[in-house]
C-alpha cells in the first residue's frame, strides 16, 4: 500500500492482554474482570448534540480496555500502558479540576456514580488501561474511557446493564467530563459507546434522547468508510469548543427558545441574528436537516447517494461554524479529487480526523492522494483507520 500508514484493528482474541499484564505487573494477581468500549465516527450531525439536535454516529473496531478490581478503602490507582502515568488518591478528593489529564475520565465517573446514587461511599477502585483508538484523534478516546470503566463500576456494583441500566452509565460520563475532566461535551460520544451496534449506525435524538439503530452496510454499496486522522491534535479543553457551545445557547437566548430544535422559523431565526451568531445557528439547523436526510437515505439502501450531504455537512462546518482546520480540508478535498463520494471532519474538529466514503476500488487511490496532499503542503503525515460499524461496550 505504498506507504500509507493504517492502523489495524487488534482482534477481539488479544484485545485484552496488555491491560492485564499492565494490571498483574502493577498491582499483583488478577483483576475482577476486564471490560471494554470503542471509539467513535460521526457519519453526520456535527455539533449538534449540545443544541438537541440529532446525531448519527457509530462504534469503531478500535477500543478501550479496563482491567479493574474493587478495593474497599475509597482510593483509586489508575495506570495507562499510554502514557506509563499513574493517579493514585483518595476519591473523596475528586473535584472539579482534579485529577488532571486521562484520570478525570476515571475518577469523575466514580464522583458522578457516588453522587447519583448508584455506588456506595467508600468503594475504590485499582484499573489498568489499554486503548487501540488513537489518542488526541477526534475519535472518543476519553468517552471510550469513561464507558469501559462505568460499565466496570456497574457489573463488579451488581447493577443493571442492559440499555435501560446503561442510561445512568452514559450520564455519568457525560458528568465526568463535563464537571470533572472540565470539557463541555455533549453526549453523543458516551451514548454511541453505550449503545451502538454492529452494522449500524446510531440515529440519537438529543433533546429525548431517543435512539434507533440504522442499518449502515457499507459492503452491500461496495463502499468502504476510511478514516483520515490528520495526526493534527484535536483538543477539548482548550475554549473552542466550548465557545461554540455557549454562542448556541446565547443564540437560544436571544431567539427565545430551549433547544435551537424548537426554532420554528429557521430562515426568520437565521435573519434575526447578527454575525458569527447567524452563521452558527445556520450550520445546526442545516445539519439536523441533513441528519434525516441521511438516515432517509439509509433506510432506503441508498448509501451511495449520501455522499452529496457529507460534503454540505463539512462545507458548513468549514464556513459556518469555523471548526475545521487546513489539515482536515486537506485531507477532505484530496479524498474528493481521489474519487470519494464524500467527505467531511468528524467529531469537534479543530485538527483530529475526517472520514471519506469511498468506492472500494478507490480506496488505495484515495489514501495515496490524501497522504501526498499533506506531504506536499508540509502538514502532518496522516493514517488511515477502518471504519467497520461495531459493537458497544461489554465485558470481555
Ligand atoms: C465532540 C463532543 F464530545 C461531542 O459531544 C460532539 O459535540 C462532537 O464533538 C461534535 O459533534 O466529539
Amino acid at each position: 500500500m505504498n506507504g500509507a500508514q493504517w492502523v489495524t484493528p487488534v482482534d477481539a482474541a488479544s484485545v485484552a492482554g496488555p491491560a492485564e499484564a499492565l494490571f498483574r505487573s502493577t498491582f499483583g494477581g488478577a483483576a475482577d474482570g476486564v471490560w471494554t468500549a470503542p471509539g467513535r465516527v460521526n457519519l453526520i450531525g456535527e455539533h449538534v448534540d449540545y443544541a438537541g439536535g440529532l446525531v448519527l454516529p457509530f462504534a469503531l473496531p478500535y477500543v478501550t480496555v479496563v482491567a479493574v478490581r474493587v478495593r474497599g478503602d475509597g482510593i483509586l490507582h489508575a495506570v495507562s500502558t499510554h502514557t506509563g502515568e499513574s493517579w493514585r488518591g483518595p476519591l473523596d478528593d475528586v473535584a472539579p479540576g482534579h485529577p488532571a489529564g486521562w484520570a478525570a475520565y476515571v475518577a469523575g465517573v466514580v464522583w458522578a456514580l457516588h453522587r447519583s446514587g448508584h455506588l456506595t461511599a467508600g468503594t475504590g477502585f485499582d484499573v489498568a488501561v489499554h486503548s487501540t483508538v488513537p489518542v488526541g484523534s477526534g475519535l472518543s478516546s476519553s468517552a471510550a474511557l469513561e464507558c469501559a470503566f462505568a460499565l466496570a463500576a456497574a457489573d463488579l456494583a451488581g447493577l443493571p446493564t442492559d440499555d435501560a441500566g446503561r442510561r445512568p452509565l452514559i450520564t455519568a460520563s457525560i458528568r465526568a467530563e463535563n464537571e470533572i475532566a472540565g470539557a463541555s461535551t455533549g453526549g453523543m460520544d458516551q451514548s454511541v459507546a453505550m449503545l451502538a451496534r454492529p452494522g449500524h449506525a446510531l440515529l440519537l435524538d438529543c433533546r429525548d434522547g431517543a435512539t434507533r439503530h440504522v442499518s449502515l452496510d457499507f459492503d452491500s454499496a461496495d463502499a468502504r468508510l476510511v478514516v483520515i486522522d490528520t495526526n493534527a491534535p484535536h483538543r477539548l479543553v482548550d475554549g473552542k469548543y466550548g465557545n461554540r457551545r455557549a454562542a448556541i445557547e446565547k443564540a437560544c437566548v436571544d431567539l427565545g427558545v430551549a433547544t435551537l430544535r424548537d426554532v420554528a422559523d429557521p430562515d426568520a431565526a437565521v435573519a434575526g441574528l447578527s454575525s458569527p451568531a447567524a452563521q452558527r445557528v445556520r450550520h445546526v439547523l442545516g445539519e439536523i436537516r441533513r441528519v434525516r436526510e441521511v438516515a432517509d437515505l439509509l433506510d432506503r439502501g441508498r448509501i451511495a447517494d449520501i455522499g452529496d450531504a457529507l460534503n454540505r455537512s463539512h462545507a458548513s462546518l468549514r464556513d459556518d461554524y469555523e471548526v475545521s482546520s487546513v489539515e482536515l480540508d486537506s485531507a477532505v478535498d484530496a479524498a474528493l479529487e481521489a474519487g470519494a463520494w464524500g467527505a467531511r471532519m468528524t467529531g469537534g474538529g479543530f485538527g483530529g480526523s475526517a472520514i471519506a466514503l469511498v468506492p472500494a476500488d478507490r480506496v488505495d487511490a484515495v489514501v495515496e492522494n490524501v497522504a501526498r496532499r499533506a506531504e506536499t503542503a508540509g502538514l502532518p503525515v496522516p493514517q488511515f483507520l477502518h471504519a467497520e460499524p461495531s459493537g458497544s461496550a461489554h465485558r470481555l
